[in-house]
């Protein structure tokens, strides 16, 4: 199971190292390289190519989309780490983008990064219709934007030191985390034009999986190994952050993340064994230690 996430990972670098050397050459280009590489798991792209097993997609082809993807998960975490948002000085084992380079640098970079998604979906290698690259352009757009990450990690801050209820929270971390695993399930099925009726299932199913993501992450920081982990933990008792330990306290939240995975694999059972690796994915994440 990890061998094949390690896979999608190099392929996944080895294409945007390729992508990024194409590129005229500019001040940007190191500083986007650092907030890209070694880079993470690349979970959000295993889940691409589990949905593309079920939607029988081109591999090659997804990995291009799964690049769009990791593009904009680094950008969100380079402006993530900023003094004005989370202001961590640690991300993936090493110093982050802002703490290296500069605050303008790295929200620049940022900013770069979000972009060469969209260059990397309308590119002409990308070999899938122009219509369909629209759609997979207006639905990454719009599960970034004031209605997804973008919109999420407003509420998140606004969130800090106050009570909030559950639903909010869950709404809150749907659309901060949810929204770009909500994209990895459909790409796949917008691609190979799939009906109404299996892309409302692979909705709902990405929304759970983004929510158990990042509630199994909201476990990890309260457990604390930053060592193992990469990055800072323990933060969000300090921070006041409103999350579901918050309200339902440790034990609880895991019983909440296991009755979300039972949820998630009910969903995928119309899918029969064409489901099965997606069926993996779900718990590597809800096993994950980092
Ligand atoms: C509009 C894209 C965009 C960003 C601006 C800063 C911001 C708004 C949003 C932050 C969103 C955010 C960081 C959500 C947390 C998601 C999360 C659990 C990240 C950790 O993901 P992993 O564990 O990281 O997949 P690796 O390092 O493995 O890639």
């Amino acid at each position: 199971m990890k061998k094949e996430l390690n896979k999608v990972a190099k392929d996944i670098n080895q294409f945007l190292n390729l992508y990024l050397k194409k590129q005229i050459k500019t001040s940007l280009i190191a500083p986007m390289r650092y907030g890209l590489f070694p880079g993470g798991k690349k979970i959000r792209s295993k889940i691409l190519m589990d949905v593309g097993k079920i939607c029988n997609v081109n591999y090659k082809t997804l990995i291009k989309v799964g690049a769009a993807i990791e593009c904009i998960h680094a950008y969100s975490l380079i402006h993530d780490d900023l003094p004005c948002m989370d202001n961590d000085d640690i991300r993936r084992g090493k110093l982050s983008t802002h703490k290296k380079y500069g605050e303008a640098t790295a929200v620049l970079a940022g900013n770069s990064l979000l972009t060469l998604a969209f260059e990397i979906l309308s590119d002409r290698n990308l070999l899938l219709k122009e219509q369909v690259k629209i759609k997979l352009i207006k639905f990454i757009s719009e599960s970034s934007g004031h209605s997804g990450i973008a919109g999420g990690q407003y509420l998140d801050l606004n969130f800090e030191k106050k009570k909030i209820s559950i639903k909010k929270i869950i709404d809150m971390q749907i659309k901060k985390t949810g929204k770009l695993f909500v994209f990895a399930c459909l790409a796949p099925a917008l691609i190979v034009n799939k009906d109404k009726k299996i892309i409302n299932r692979l909705e709902k199913i990405g929304h759970k999986i983004g929510l158990l993501f990042q509630i199994v992450d909201d476990l990890i920081d309260c457990r604390g190994n930053s060592k193992k982990v990469g990055k800072k933990t323990k933060k969000d008792k300090k921070k006041g952050k409103a999350t579901l330990i918050s309200l339902l306290g440790y034990q609880n939240t895991i019983k909440f993340a296991h009755k979300l995975k039972v949820d998630i694999l009910k969903k995928l059972a119309i899918f029969g064994k064409k489901g099965d690796s997606l069926k993996n994915t779900i718990q590597l994440i809800l096993e994950r230690d980092k």
